[in-house]
């Protein structure tokens, strides 16, 4: 893993002579302009911090539900008691911590993200956005600012796809869109994803308590995990959609046999159908994405063969693929075609297809555009540049679309790594972010609410 020179203590104290002009102008700014500094240094800590709460052999891992992410939430609730918020755990399992408004009826802002990792990811996806808002929170409170809105940060629950299949489980809590079909998946152990909840604070029975209809505004400040904006030195980009997306399960089974006495034309090998298949999403994705009409890309990230032995010939093969459009026909139409895929590569390997099921199908989501107005606005005035992005990473943020204004910033990530211990996002860049929130809502605040409209898929 490389490891980079930069240790947050030479960071806290301001522009070291060693960054790059460019990163100098926007510290000096984040620390002037709103006359709100961001304190990057504290912002940067928070983050390293996090990232120690890891599995040690694989880092950085903190997966959802597991110790490590108890561990982890333990840690955010004390910070956030820290900066003054009350925090509670809401039946979807999301840490919430709050401050009251001046105003009762005003509603709620929200600024979220998770602090869930994929096995041996990144420092940065989404415990980045988590700590923005933390910061967000102490400069209002060191400042005596408060706001008109209350002001909620939070933690959402396992926004990776967790070990039970399902992904932003505590967004789909708040907004509606976790099914009692997928409280019952289980993981490899057994346990089911409602008994999982419970363990973290959850309850699936009162799941309905967890839904919200009071917030105006809602922020997630996250990396690209993309080079647009590293590639042309571009210091936020505004998210315009993000993509839908759709993960599909098949499990192929044939006949475990012995690798060495069963001769080529007896076989039912299941593991044979799975390969076909993999290459085939690549080849299906390769044409949707040909077409032209917009953004597709598809993925065989899960293939586990059973009983996994070298000399046992697999009798059974479990494939879970990742689609991904912001045109929602097309999503629906790679399903279909994938459907009757699988079942050709199934009776051609002498196997049958015993499973093919949607563990999770997010509709894409569109920013506000009110929101994204006041985004640029913000951004501006601290003097930073700016570009309209799309996002082919799913985010909580498409489920909090669904229930009120959402709006996304992305900050650079170097080379566009990311769910690799190689993800990388500089102090400067984290902190111009954070600052471009923090402007907007200060803005969003003072401007009154924005009317929504729900956010209409594609
Ligand atoms: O998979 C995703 O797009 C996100 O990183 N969870
Ligand atoms: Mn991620
Ligand atoms: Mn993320």
């Amino acid at each position: 893993m490389r490891e980079r020179r930069f240790s947050p203590a030479s960071y806290g104290g301001g522009p070291s002579s060693a960054l790059p002009e460019r990163k100098q102008t926007i510290l000096k700014m984040t620390r002037t302009s709103t006359n709100l500094g961001v304190d990057g240094g504290r912002l940067w800590a928070d983050i390293m911090a996090l990232a120690n709460i890891t599995d040690a052999a694989a880092p950085y891992t903190r997966r959802s539900f597991s110790k490590l992410f108890l561990d982890g939430r333990q840690w955010l609730t004390h910070r956030f008691h820290e900066a003054g918020l009350a925090t509670r755990i809401d039946t979807a399992g999301n840490l919430i911590g709050r401050i009251e408004g001046s105003d009762p009826q005003a509603g709620t802002i929200i600024i979220g993200s998770h602090s869930d990792t994929v096995p041996s990811g990144g420092r940065f996806d989404g415990i980045a956005g988590v700590a923005a808002g933390l910061e967000i929170a102490r400069v209002l409170r060191e400042r005596n600012i408060v706001l008109r809105h209350a002001l909620e940060i939070i933690d959402f629950l396992a926004e990776e796809p967790s070990e039970y299949g399902v992904s932003c489980v505590g967004s789909r809590g708040m907004s509606g869109k976790l099914t009692a079909a997928q409280l019952q998946f289980s993981n490899q152990q057994g346990e089911r994803l409602e008994q999982a909840l419970a363990r973290v604070g959850g309850d699936a029975s009162r799941l309905a308590q967890a839904r919200r209809t009071d917030i105006r505004a809602a922020f997630e400040l996250h990396i690209e995990q993309g080079t647009v904006l590293e590639g042309g030195g571009i210091d936020v980009g505004l998210v315009t959609a993000i993509v839908g997306i759709t993960r599909i399960e098949i499990v192929f089974e044939g006949a475990a046999g012995h690798a060495g006495a069963t001769p080529m034309h007896r076989r039912h090998d299941a593991l044979v159908a799975a390969a076909r298949l993999v290459d085939r999403v690549r080849i299906l994705a390769e044409e949707f994405a040909g077409r032209g009409k917009g953004y597709f890309v598809a993925t065989t990230g899960v293939l586990e063969a059973k009983p996994n032995a070298s000399n046992v010939i697999p009798g059974t093969a479990r494939l879970v693929i990742d689609a991904r459009s912001e045109l929602r026909e097309d999503l629906v139409e790679f399903r279909e075609r994938l459907d009757k895929e699988s079942l050709g590569v199934a009776q051609a390997a002498s196997v049958e297809r015993a499973a093919f099921q949607t563990l999770s199908d997010a509709l894409p989501s569109a920013c506000d555009e009110g929101l994204r107005h006041l985004l640029k606005a913000a951004a501006a005035r601290l003097g930073l540049s700016f570009v309209d992005i799309a996002s082919g990473a799913g985010h909580d943020a498409a489920f909090l679309s669904q229930i009120a204004p959402a709006a996304m910033v992305f900050i650079a990530c170097k080379e566009g790594a990311s769910h690799c211990p190689e993800e990388w996002s500089e102090p400067e860049e984290i902190t111009a972010g954070t600052a471009v929130i923090l402007e907007t809502v200060l803005a969003f605040d003072r401007g009154g609410d924005q009317s929504f409209v729900p956010a209409a898929p594609h």
